[in-house]
């Protein structure tokens, strides 16, 4: 079997699966079983100029490779046109995007040095596998310096449609280098249509349902909706770190109702619009008034770009002004918690929560929902509520979807979340609990590298 060779933005953690999300484990796991080689930024930035040191370290059949970037690169690449451009355009932000061309500049020469340190590492039989948006050049860049592997790309985030990519300076360069790849894999069908809308559209190719044919080249496009491992999951749920997180809880709750939110904090998670129809919530249904109580974990992510510097504020003076017009001496209705938990910790939250709310304004897949329905006991579930944006909710049809953009309909929602039947509540969670079964994590690397496989 050839070797795998994964290509990241961030490498690893690979022992540490307590810490790590369902994702890195995943990646890990395909390592692990076909041996291979994990390549991305070391995470460390160095001074302007020193940028590019390979380091190498082994374990066991997992070889990582990381180099480092200098603080212009950091700034212009990573903390520039990945998260500052990138980001908030893939995700229908274009009033939050930054279009500096010195930004773009910096992502495509980044592309080009992480292609020249990987090109001479790569075997002849080795299988290529490049992860997300920091990286869509990066097989053009490598074909370019005479690569035949079969290359594959995966995209965790959403995928715009046309209107919205147009916004992009030199889209038209991005979206050509894409066809150096053999296969690009999106989260949803809607992504899926969304890539292939801009080749049949401003390019002239077509497409069968599984093939893109753009001037006589090739590539194969499919739908792979990246999941977790339920059952590890379960177990975590059922650990004594779960259980004694279940228990401090319930001191807490005594007999009232927890919902949960738990995201990075990032403005794609409309955490504001989910606290704002919890107020509307308590203001429409005031039997929730003491009953019900909404606990919001989020820890900090990509501080640095300045979108993301004002979040915390705005969620701490929301959650103060709700707390400051309902809270009594045994009641808080908004708790914030700005920092990250280990897994099993998290499992134990999520059980004891009667509602999971997962309203992000557009998420590639979202792996919380999963884990919410995944930890849940299945003799007394809770509700998901799940936004329409929200890559899961293509597949989660038990779930109630919202539109969270519309707080009066979300707060009807999470009236019926919080009223709803144990009888229902089961009925819903089984049928969420078969897709996430037949969607698992490892379902998704194995489908993804059977697919790559017979696309060169
Ligand atoms: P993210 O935007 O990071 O991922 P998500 O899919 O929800 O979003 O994954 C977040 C992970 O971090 C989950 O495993 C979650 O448990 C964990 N996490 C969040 N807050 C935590 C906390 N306080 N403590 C501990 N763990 C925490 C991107 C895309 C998604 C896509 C994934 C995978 O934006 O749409 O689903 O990649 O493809």
């Amino acid at each position: 079997m050839s070797r795998l060779v994964v290509v990241s933005n961030r490498v690893g953690p690979i022992r540490d699966s307590a810490r790590a999300g369902g994702l890195a484990v995943a990646i890990v796991d395909a390592l692990k079983r076909r041996g291979g080689l994990w390549f991305g930024w070391s995470g460390q930035v160095t001074e302007e100029g020193t940028h590019g040191r390979l380091k190498t370290e082994e374990a066991g059949r997992i070889s990582l490779a990381t180099i480092d970037i200098d603080q212009s690169d950091y700034e212009t690449f990573y903390a520039g046109y990945a998260n500052r451009t990138l980001w908030p355009v893939f995700h229908y932000r274009l009033d939050l995007a930054r279009f500096d061309r010195d930004l773009l500049r910096g992502y495509w020469s980044v592309n080009e040095r992480f292609a020249a340190r990987l090109f001479p590492l790569l075997g002849p039989d080795d299988t290529v596998w490049v992860h997300d948006y920091h990286f869509m050049p990066l097989a053009a860049k490598l074909r370019a310096m005479g690569a035949k592997h079969p290359i594959g790309f995966f995209l965790h985030i959403p995928f715009p449609v046309p209107e919205v990519l147009a916004s992009l300076p030199r889209w038209h360069d991005l979206m050509r280098a894409m066809l150096a790849y053999d296969l690009i894999g999106f989260q949803t069908e809607r992504d899926r249509q969304a890539f292939v809308r801009y080749f049949l559209e401003e390019e002239g190719g077509s497409f069968d349902g599984e093939w893109l044919e753009v001037n006589g080249r090739r590539v194969r496009v499919g739908v792979f909706p990246v999941g977790i491992d339920p059952q590890a999951f379960r177990r975590f749920a059922a650990s004594p770190e779960a259980e004694r997180q279940e228990q401090r809880m319930r001191q807490v709750l005594g007999d009232r109702l927890q919902l949960i939110g738990v995201d990075r904090l990032d403005y794609s998670k409309g955490i504001v619009q989910r606290f704002e129809a919890f107020g509307r919530l308590l203001e429409q249904y005031p039997e929730n008034l003491n009953r019900v109580t909404l606990l919001q974990v989020a820890p900090p992510s990509r501080s640095d770009v300045e979108a993301y510097a004002d979040i915390r504020e705005g969620l701490e003076r929301f959650a103060g002004h709700l707390n400051g017009l309902y809270a009594d001496i045994d009641w808080t209705p908004i708790r914030l918690i700005v920092r990250a938990f280990q897994r099993r910790a998290l499992a134990g939250i999520f059980r004891a929560s009667r509602v999971g709310l997962v309203t992000p304004l557009r998420d590639g897949m979202n792996l919380v929902a999963k884990e919410y329905v995944a930890a849940q006991d299945d003799a007394d579930p809770g509700v998901l509520v799940l936004s329409r944006f929200a890559g899961a909710a293509e597949a989660l049809d038990g779930a109630l979807l919202v539109n969270p953009y519309d707080t009066d309909g979300t707060a009807e929602m999470l009236q019926r979340a919080v009223t709803m039947p144990l009888e229902e509540r089961r009925d819903r969670w089984r049928r969420m609990f078969e897709v996430i079964e037949r969607d698992s994590a490892e379902n998704w690397w194995t489908s993804y590298m059977t697919a790559l496989r017979a696309s060169r």
